[in-house]
Parts: structure tokens; sequence; C-alpha cells
């Protein structure tokens, strides 16, 4: 069932002016070696294609997922058989899966815009997530404030959920980050879950009590907020910000490029039209210059977790060098534990290691930022899945993610909860 036009105004948020990706698919292709990685980026580079890449290929070897639009099916396939590339069709009707998501949040905003309770099993609009918000304070005012640390380019507040028991006193603090990528919708999602699982647990988890009884948590579900309002609007799968380049027809940055940490360096671009383009300098997005003060302001930060998807890798710094950070040892550790207690619940896998030989270099990333501002306990979540949908993982995963997700969280809050420093 799709939005009908009443008198001209439509009465739901426009999907319809969404960019269609009729007859587009994605492919997953296999890089074996540094020659086909080579290739590939001929591929990456070669403007003719207009590709949308959802994942690089990866140091491990793990392959490159494409967005390959319609008229470029033909040329690409010639293009990876002329070069013995091999690659498989992941997602072989992209629109199909973009109206299922669609008809699914219609469906579901409506059963709530008639009085039903908030559905963490669904994907929301930027204004639900931050009714949300409001209502999980109003209901637990002496646990829970509504911060605004700032405003997006586009001037939409960036806010953020402080959950305290330490009656004004400032105590060390986790800082929990999602949807810094728009387009990793499970991460906003299981942002929000996350609030409500803190003021539902607390004083019944022994475990989130104990860390809430030492510790600060300030949430921020939608760290992108006008590149989230984009993908529910103009088109689904944009990542960076929305701010204007100068001098180029190309909008926004990548949030987790424009971080003072190695700014760019490898892993960046410093072309305005490049998904990785790392801005003009540092903490040019006020999306993260927002974050970035907020931290340096309150001065006793000690994790910051930022949530992305998709791939299932659990990653500690650094981006910026192939060098280990001198907490190496110990990030690994708590890291391969926060996995194992990920799996628990479901069997998910989720890979662990630094993220420069894990994935990719990337430099000018959040947790490089943070580990290098003495923020020791830095990771990045990888959420679910490994491509098989990609950023369009249906709904129905959204509370096992989360579940899961948790249980790796909380082993790395437990662990910075016993090694305060
Ligand atoms: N992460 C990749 C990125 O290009 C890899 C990454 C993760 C780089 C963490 C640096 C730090 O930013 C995602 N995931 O985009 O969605
Ligand atoms: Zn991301």
């Amino acid at each position: 069932m799709r939005w009908i036009l009443f008198f001209g105004a439509l009465i739901g948020p426009s999907v319809y002016g969404r960019e269609k990706f009729f007859g587009d698919q994605v492919f997953r292709i296999n890089v074996r070696n540094e020659n086909e990685i080579s290739k590939l980026s001929q591929l990456v580079n070669s403007d003719n294609f207009t590709l949308n890449f959802w994942k690089l290929p990866s140091t491990l070897g793990d392959p490159a997922d494409v967005l390959v639009p319609a008229v470029s099916l033909h040329p690409v396939k010639s293009f990876l058989k002329s070069h013995s590339l091999e690659y498989s069709v992941t997602i072989k009707d992209l629109q199909a899966l973009l109206d299922d998501e669609d008809e699914e949040m219609q469906h579901n905003e409506g059963k709530e815009r008639s009085g039903d309770n908030f559905n963490y099993g669904a994907y929301h609009s930027l204004e639900a997530i931050y009714q949300e918000m409001d209502s999980i304070v109003a209901d637990f005012p002496d646990f829970v404030s509504r911060l605004e640390i700032g405003h997006s380019f586009e001037n939409r507040p960036l806010y953020v959920l402080k959950f305290s028991t330490g009656k004004g006193k400032k105590r060390p603090a986790i800082w929990l980050n999602a949807g810094m990528h728009s387009r990793e919708w499970i991460t906003q999602a299981t942002g929000i879950w996350m609030a409500s699982k803190i003021v539902s647990d607390y004083g019944k988890d022994p475990s989130i009590t104990s860390i809430l009884e030492k510790m600060d948590i300030f949430l921020l579900p939608v760290a992108n907020p006008d590149g989230y309002v984009y993908t529910q609007t103009e088109n689904r799968f944009w990542r960076k910000t929305r701010s204007r380049n100068p001098g180029s027809p190309c909008i926004g940055v990548d949030p987790n490029r424009n971080w003072n940490a190695s700014f760019a360096g490898e892993g960046a671009s410093n072309n305005p039209c490049s998904e990785v383009y790392h801005g003009p300098h540092a903490n040019s997005e006020v999306e993260v210059k927002s974050v970035v003060d907020f931290i340096q302001k309150h001065g006793n930060f000690k994790c910051f977790i930022d949530l992305h998807s998709y791939s299932q890798l659990l990653m500690y710094p650094y981006g910026y060098t192939v060098h280990k950070v001198p907490d190496a040892a110990e990030l690994d550790e708590v890291a391969r534990r926060a996995a194992e207690a990920l799996a628990s619940l479901q069997g998910t896998k989720y890979k662990v290691g630094p993220t420069c030989t894990t994935v990719y270099p990337a430099s000018g990333s959040s947790i490089d930022w943070a580990y290098d501002n003495n923020i020791k306990y830095a990771f990045t979540f990888e959420l679910r899945d490994t491509g098989h949908y990609g950023f369009l993982l249906p709904a129905n995963q959204i509370i096992p993610t989360a579940e899961e997700t948790w249980l790796g969280l909380k082993t790395i809050m437990e662990h910075v909860r016993d090694h305060l420093y």
C-alpha cells in the first residue's frame, strides 16, 4: 500500500520523492590479492559507471559490495569478466527490498499515530525517535536527562540522553554513538533500544546497576540527523553529512574521516564527491565538532563506543596506522570477550581486531580520535549482517541485533567499571 496524494498533499513522509532503484542490483566482488584490488580501484574511480560502494574490500580479503545501477549492469559484468574478477549478485531486486521497508514503516507509523506504544522492532522517523527520547526522560526524570549538544548543518538538534545516578556529581563517563553514517539504520534503532534497555534494567540487572553506580552513560542515538532524514526522504543509501562543499556540486563529508586523528591521512579522500571525503579541515562538520567539544569540556570520559553497520566486526584503534596502540593487548582481550558474549545469544559471529588490518586504513575516525585523547576504551561495532541485506536489514532483526549487541557492550562497560584509570 503506497501513500496516496490527498488534495496534492502527501499524508505521510514524502517517500514518493525518494530516489528509485528500479533494476539496480548489489554485487559482491571477491578480491584475492593486491593485483585484483588495484583492478577493482579502476572500477571505483571510473565515473562512467556511477557505482556506489557499500563495502570496500578489506585487508583481510573480505569482498567488496557495490550497488550497480541497472544501466551499468552489462558494462560492469563485462569489466569484471575481462579482468577475471569473481562476483555474485547478493541483491537481485533492490527496489523490492526498499518497497518492503517503506511498507513496513508506513504501516508502523500508522499504528503509532493511533496511539500504540513506540515499537522498538521497527525503523522510525527522526521525529519519532526524538519523541521517544523525550518520553523516556519524562518517565525517569531523576535518572535520565536530555542534553542538546549542538545543531546539525541543517539546524536539527543533536540530542543526547544522559543516564546518571550520581546526583549531579561528575563521574567517569561512557559515550555511546550511533547513526554517524545515516544509511546504517540498524544503529539508530539499536541506539534508541539501548536507551529503553538501560532504564528498564537499572535496579534489576546487577551489571548495569553497578556500572551506573560508578559511571555516567551518554547516548547519542542519531549523530547525523540531516543524513538520516535524507535517507528517509531522498536517498536511502546516503552516508555522509549534508554540508555544502564550496566549488563542488557534491554534498557532504564522511563524518568518520573528519575527526582530528591523522586528519587527511591514508584511507580518506580530498574529493568532495567521495564517500570517504575528509572535509576541508578536522571538525569541519558541526556534528563532529559538537561531540568533540562536549567530550573535551566534560574531561572525564573513559570509553567511546561507535555503532556502525554492516559486517559484524568489533574493532579498536588504530585505523590511521598499522602500528599497534600501546593498549592493544588489553583492548583485544576485552573485544574478544565482548564478541563471545554477543555470540552467546544467537551465535552471531564477529571478527575482532584493529581497524587498519581488519578492514582497511582509515584516517580521521572517531575511535582513533578518542583513543589519542585519553579515552582508552574506544571501540567500533559493525553490526549485522555480513551483506545478505547489508544496510537494508529487515526490521524483524532489530531486536535480536540490539539484544546481542547489548551483551557485548556490557562486557566492555563492566571491564571499564573495573579498570578505571
Ligand atoms: N566503517 C568503515 C568506514 O569506512 C570502516 C571503519 C570503521 C573505519 C571504524 C574507521 C573506523 O568508516 C563503516 N561502517 O563505514 O559503516
Ligand atoms: Zn559506518
